[in-house]
């Protein structure tokens, strides 16, 4: 069995506004993902605390964005869901200010959980999150959560789907299975992380 890998972290600020960004020091990796996807069960999981990220079932609740500082050489950031009803105003607007605000401006920002739900086919809206991510020039891993719902191969089949669908996308990483519930993917995740933080600090000196 594979060493397993201990992370502490600790709650730092949260921000509802850019000027609320705590100072970029360390580099960061920030978790995006339609609401209820499962963004803040996975910081749960990565860190192995079960409610330092809020976790919820009312979808859309969380509209700030929640810094996390960790041991592991990189914090942790929970963005805002998007993409759901209530908050988003018609397409133009699908992310809010603040999300792409964040994106753009952070310094630190090392790379990018795009997560996406494996149970459903891919949303325009996630793979307009992905446009984002390329234009913005950030390296980014397709996350798929829940895969504990999921039959192996259909999960696997999935994972050839966002393959195919991103073949020519330039920024893209990895494409992982996760699940917040088994911790399967946890290591490997781990494991991109710390790299994306290697390289952030190598080519920023
Ligand atoms: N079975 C299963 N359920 C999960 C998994 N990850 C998250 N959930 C459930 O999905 C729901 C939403 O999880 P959250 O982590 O709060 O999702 P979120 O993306 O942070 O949601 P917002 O903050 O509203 O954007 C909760 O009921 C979780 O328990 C997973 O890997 N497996
Ligand atoms: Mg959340």
């Amino acid at each position: 069995m594979a060493h397993e890998q201990h992370i502490e972290a600790v709650f730092a600020t949260g921000a509802v506004k850019p000027d609320q960004f705590p100072p970029s020091s360390a580099p960061e990796i920030a978790m995006i993902g339609r609401s209820n996807v499962g963004k803040s069960s996975l910081i749960n999981t990565i860190v192995r605390h079960g409610n330092l990220a809020r976790v919820s079932n009312t979808p859309g609740k969380t509209q700030e964005i929640n810094f996390f500082a960790t041991d592991a050489g990189f914090g942790l950031v929970d963005l805002p869901g998007y993409g759901y009803a209530k908050v988003s105003k018609g397409k133009r607007e699908q992310f809010s200010e603040l999300i792409k605000a964040y994106l753009l401006q952070r310094e630190n920002l090392a790379g990018v959980m795009v997560l996406v739900d494996s149970r459903h086919d891919p949303m325009a809206i996630d793979l307009a999150m992905i446009e984002e991510l390329e234009f913005a020039g950030r390296p980014y891993v397709v996350v798929l959560t829940k895969c504990d719902k999921r039959k192996d191969g259909a999960v696997s089949e999935r994972v050839k789907e966002y393959q195919f669908l991103l073949s020519n996308c330039q920024h893209v990483v990895d494409i992982i299975a996760t699940s917040s519930k088994t911790g399967d993917g946890r290591s490997q995740l781990i494991g991109i992380m710390k790299r994306l933080s290697h390289q952030f600090i190598e080519t920023a000196s």
